[in-house]
């Protein structure tokens, strides 16, 4: 989990809700980050202020986060994808215009649009990093969120 500062710790996150965005694209993948992501926000007490929206893949994850931000309703957003290389360069498109996106949504709303997206060369590396060997990339992502909306907090007076 990312470690939070006595700071922005002490600050109340409950005020706002949270949201995932999550591609279906390798949805076995998918679901195991999800999962992750929403054992985070229970074990935070927040498993009530979430919730969750499922896209085609990780292409059309920036534009719902984006409209999400704008809509001021979302402490922080968390983005769950799995974009595994293929034998064509749609991999470098789809992974870098969805990182490039989600970053776009974070600078131009403020709200904390968090990167949970695994890109990997094969469907092992994804399993691996989605709760089998190597973590969980949605707990990450769920960890992350939750902070940044405590520091924006921060910031706000
Ligand atoms: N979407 C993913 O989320 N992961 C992938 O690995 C992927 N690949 O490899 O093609 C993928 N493609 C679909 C894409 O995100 C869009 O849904 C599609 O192009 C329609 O816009």
């Amino acid at each position: 989990m990312a470690t939070m500062t006595k700071q922005n710790s002490s600050r109340s996150t409950n005020a706002r809700r949270y949201l995932i965005v999550v591609a279906r694209f390798n949805e076995m993948i998918t679901r195991c980050l999800l999962s992750g992501a929403e054992d985070v926000f229970k074990e935070a007490g927040l498993g009530s202020n979430l919730d969750i929206l499922w896209v085609p893949g990780c292409f059309e994850i920036p534009v719902v986060a984006a409209k999400a931000a704008r809509s001021g309703k979302y402490a922080s957003i968390v983005t769950l994808g799995a974009v595994i290389k293929g034998e064509t360069p749609h991999f470098d498109f789809v992974a870098g215009e969805c990182a490039r996106g989600v970053m776009d949504v974070a600078l131009e709303t403020g709200v904390p649009t968090i990167f949970g997206v695994l890109t990997t060369n094969t469907v092992e590396q994804a399993l691996n990093r989605s709760g089998i060997k190597y973590g969980n990339k949605g707990r990450d992502a769920a960890a992350a969120a939750i902070e940044m909306a405590a520091t924006m907090e921060c910031l706000k007076s």
